[in-house]
């Protein structure tokens, strides 16, 4: 990913008073001396650039800024430059020591009048306790951080000292990293030779709207035109008869994962068969993980528990997919009662050690940033996730197939299974 080019990389910009640590959490946050700390306020003058791959964000821009109150004529210049940084960062943190007055205000105002995405955060937490109520030195005053939660300000405490809050610092920017500005990976072109045919077999049933594809599937379109290939769309009806008329094969099929099992009997062996599903889990999550998650399926048993998380909250159908169809294929497969809760909404809870497994949505209204601080959430909780698409074709036994494009995920898939 080193060669991804600066313009597609998310820039990260970190501001702030003089000497609160903004060089030491670069540092603290790329694992290695990017920039050069000391307690001489005034270090950094010019702004730093970094460059590297955050997990989970992927290729990021880091700019290190000079201390926004600098002092003096040279100050003024320092200062001038690191406005001049914001014209490039798509996220921004605000470093405090603990410490809440006019340049946090300004550096507030300014991410504000900018429509920029900001975090603060709250640095030198390990300073020990300060006072009666034992808060540390490094937190902000009780009343700053109400109002700051009041405008939906994230504040996170952190030691850049002691490499403390650092996860969290990540999973902020992953949060807040606006969509554009994150390095999208391909989503099915990398599959198919220039000039090659992909399948798409996309269902007009019921749930399909009225008129039109749904996003995925013009996605995919979209992506093999830019690719410089051809596409061949039909129902899975046809399927069949149009893979009859081909002269040779095509490159790759594409399902989507309600029709899998006709799809996957219809295409010959030997032709790459996935789902819109599992592209749209590699382009937004990490599919080796979802991979990895979708094997313990095959450890329930009665009496386990499984958790449905959706990141909106739809309308459910009649026959809804998260609260009807996939609690349906999960009982018949494990052969008993399975305890199913759903969790609808932008929260997805910490709260989540009690399942014995996590199965997500498609996430089609969240960014990837947010798919895979899920992703962390439930790692922490020691919960295997996997997601909507990935448990439908499993449970209709042909997995390994939907997965033959993806040898790295597929491989996890085994691996996991294997200790299942
Ligand atoms: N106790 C404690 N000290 C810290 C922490 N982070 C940074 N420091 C110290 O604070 C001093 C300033 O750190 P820098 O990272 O240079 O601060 P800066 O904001 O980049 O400063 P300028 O470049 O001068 O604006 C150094 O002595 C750091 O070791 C922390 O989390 N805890
Ligand atoms: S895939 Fe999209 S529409 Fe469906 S539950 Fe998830 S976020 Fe909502
Ligand atoms: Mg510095």
């Amino acid at each position: 990913m080193q060669d991804t080019p600066r313009g597609l990389r998310l820039h990260i910009g970190i501001y702030g008073r003089r000497n609160v640590g903004k060089s030491s959490l670069l540092n603290g946050l790329v694992g290695q001396g990017a920039s050069i700390v000391s307690d001489t306020p005034g270090t950094t003058t010019d702004p730093v650039e970094k460059t590297l791959e955050l997990d989970p964000v992927g290729p990021v821009v880091f700019i290190d800024t000079a201390g926004i109150d600098d002092e003096g004529a040279l100050g003024a210049l320092r200062r001038e430059r690191s406005e001049r940084a914001l014209d490039r960062t798509d996220v921004a943190l605000l470093v405090t020591d603990g410490a809440w007055g006019r340049d946090e205000e300004a550096l507030a105002d300014a991410f504000t009048a900018r429509k920029l995405p900001y975090f603060v955060v709250a640095n030198k937490a390990d300073l020990g306790a300060d006072g009666a109520d034992g808060a540390p030195c490094g937190a902000l005053p009780g009343h700053v951080r109400e109002t700051l939660s009041g405008c939906g300000v994230v504040v996170v405490a952190a030691s850049a000292l002691l490499g403390h809050g650092l996860d969290a610092v990540r999973e902020s920017i992953a949060m807040l990293a606006p969509e554009h500005a994150i390095a999208q990976p391909h989503m099915l072109s990398d599959l198919v030779p220039p000039g090659g045919l992909a399948v798409l077999v996309v269902p007009i049933d019921l749930g399909a709207p009225r008129g039109r594809l749904i996003l995925p599937q013009v996605q995919a379109i979209r992506d093999l035109l830019d690719g410089d290939q051809m596409c061949l769309v039909v129902k899975e009806r046809e399927l069949r008869a149009a893979l009859d008329r081909l002269a040779a094969p095509p490159d790759l099929v594409v399902c989507d994962s309600q029709v899998v099992l006709k799809a996957a009997a219809d295409t010959p062996p030997g032709v790459p068969l996935t789902t819109f599903s599992i592209l749209m889990a590699r382009l937004k999550g990490d599919l080796v993980e979802l991979a990895r998650g979708a094997a313990a399926i095959q450890r329930l048993g009665p009496g386990d528990r499984v958790l449905i998380a959706e990141a909106c909250t739809h309308h459910p159908l009649a026959d809804d997919i998260g609260r009807v169809k996939i609690p349906r294929w999960l009982r018949q497969y494990a052969g008993g009662d399975i305890e199913i809760d759903v969790a609808a909404g932008k929260e997805l809870s910490e709260d989540m050690a009690a399942y014995a497994l996590v199965v997500h949505c498609g996430g089609c209204v969240i960014n990837r940033g947010n798919m895979l601080a899920r992703l962390r959430a439930a790692r922490r909780a020691g919960v295997p996730m996997t997601n909507y698409g990935l448990a439908i074709s499993l449970t209709q036994g042909v997995l390994p197939r939907a997965l033959g494009p993806f040898p790295a995920a597929l491989d996890a898939f085994r691996a996991a299974a294997g200790g299942a």
